[in-house]
């Protein structure tokens, strides 16, 4: 008998050393929408984080439009689900801040990257780079291009977009200045990060700007179909395309002769670096105070400024010289 007991003793006691110690914990991944590269290489990263922080689930989701009503049931129906975390790149920097606001009150971590949460809707922003130096990114690349006069549209992601309403503002500082005085800014549209809504914006562009020299995407989507209206169009040197784009997109536009150079970060370590940085909130070594170093990992260390933001690395350029190199990552 006491024998029998001591072997039930010992099944219990390697069943309890084997089983895993803690429950994993559950961090959504919201991007603005599926289907979209930028995104789908910034989950590689964030998996990657994962599996590097051990004891960590990523859950990549987001809805099918990139709109703020979609993340909004998103976000509700994590709060449900009691997750440890939401990390959100946000379609509306105010529209999603009473959701995300009830998230943080139930004791769920939030932090925005890539495009942010008005301050009071979240405890970090994580800017992939800074704000001013893309905004000159942007308008640099387009009088490399086209020289120092000609007119210039923007064709950008949704009206409500953080990350891209506040580059665009930035560009708009650059054109404004002397140096650029020739570059003339005749119109903003919107593609929503939709491909056919950006090819077809981008060929209204051509239509009612036959003067038209330059369109500057600051969205991936939004870039490559601008692209490959242009080429459609055969507006190839007669029209440039710039601005924000991955390189496995935009390898064969460079090729084309439809886009000189563009720019990005490298979207992998910006999804890296957001589920790291989020994991310090969850341990409760970092609580979004200004001044508070966040370990990004393999990435470096950024300190959170006053508005509870941080920025990564400069922007990286491509052209004809690097493109195919860069296009096998992302
Ligand atoms: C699109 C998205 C994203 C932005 C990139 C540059 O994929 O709008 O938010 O950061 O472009």
């Amino acid at each position: 008998m006491k024998k029998q007991f001591k072997s039930v003793l010992a099944v219990a006691l390697v069943a309890a050393l084997t089983s895993p110690a803690m429950a994993a914990d559950k961090i959504a991944f919201v991007v603005k929408s599926l289907g979209n590269g930028f995104f789908d290489a910034a989950n590689q990263g964030a998996q990657e984080a994962a599996k590097e922080l051990k004891n960590i689930e990523v859950i990549y989701t987001g809805p099918a439009k990139a709109t703020a009503e979609g993340q909004i049931e998103i976000v509700n129906a994590l709060i449900a689900q009691k997750v440890s975390a939401i990390v959100i790149s946000a379609n509306d920097p105010d529209a999603l801040a009473p959701s995300l606001k009830r998230a943080m009150e139930r004791g769920i971590k939030v932090i925005s990257f890539d495009s942010g949460v008005r301050k009071d809707g979240r405890m970090m922003q994580l800017n992939p780079s800074s704000n001013p130096l893309i905004g000159e990114k942007l308008v640099k690349m387009t009088q490399q291009a086209i020289g120092s006069t000609g007119e210039v549209a923007i064709l950008s992601a949704t009206a409500q977009a953080t990350n891209q309403n506040i580059w665009i503002d930035e560009a708009k500082k650059v054109l404004a200045q002397p140096a650029y005085k020739g570059l003339k800014l005749v119109s903003v549209v919107y593609g929503d990060d939709q491909t056919d809504k950006s090819y077809r914006e981008a060929q209204g562009l051509f239509k009612s700007y036959p003067n038209l020299k330059a369109i500057i995407a600051p969205t991936t989507v939004g870039v490559a179909a601008a692209a490959k209206a242009e080429q459609d169009e055969k507006k190839v040197g007669a029209i440039f395309v710039t601005g924000l784009g991955l390189p496995s997109e935009m390898a064969g536009h460079v090729k084309s002769g439809a886009v000189k150079s563009f720019a990005i970060w490298n979207p992998i370590d910006l999804g890296y670096s957001s589920i790291y940085a989020v994991s310090q909130f969850i341990s409760g070594k970092v609580t979004g105070k200004p001044g508070e170093k966040v370990s990004l990992g393999r990435v470096g260390t950024v300190t959170l400024d006053a508005n509870g933001e941080a920025a990564m690395s400069e922007p990286f350029t491509y052209d004809a010289t690097n493109v195919e190199k860069f296009a096998k990552f992302f």
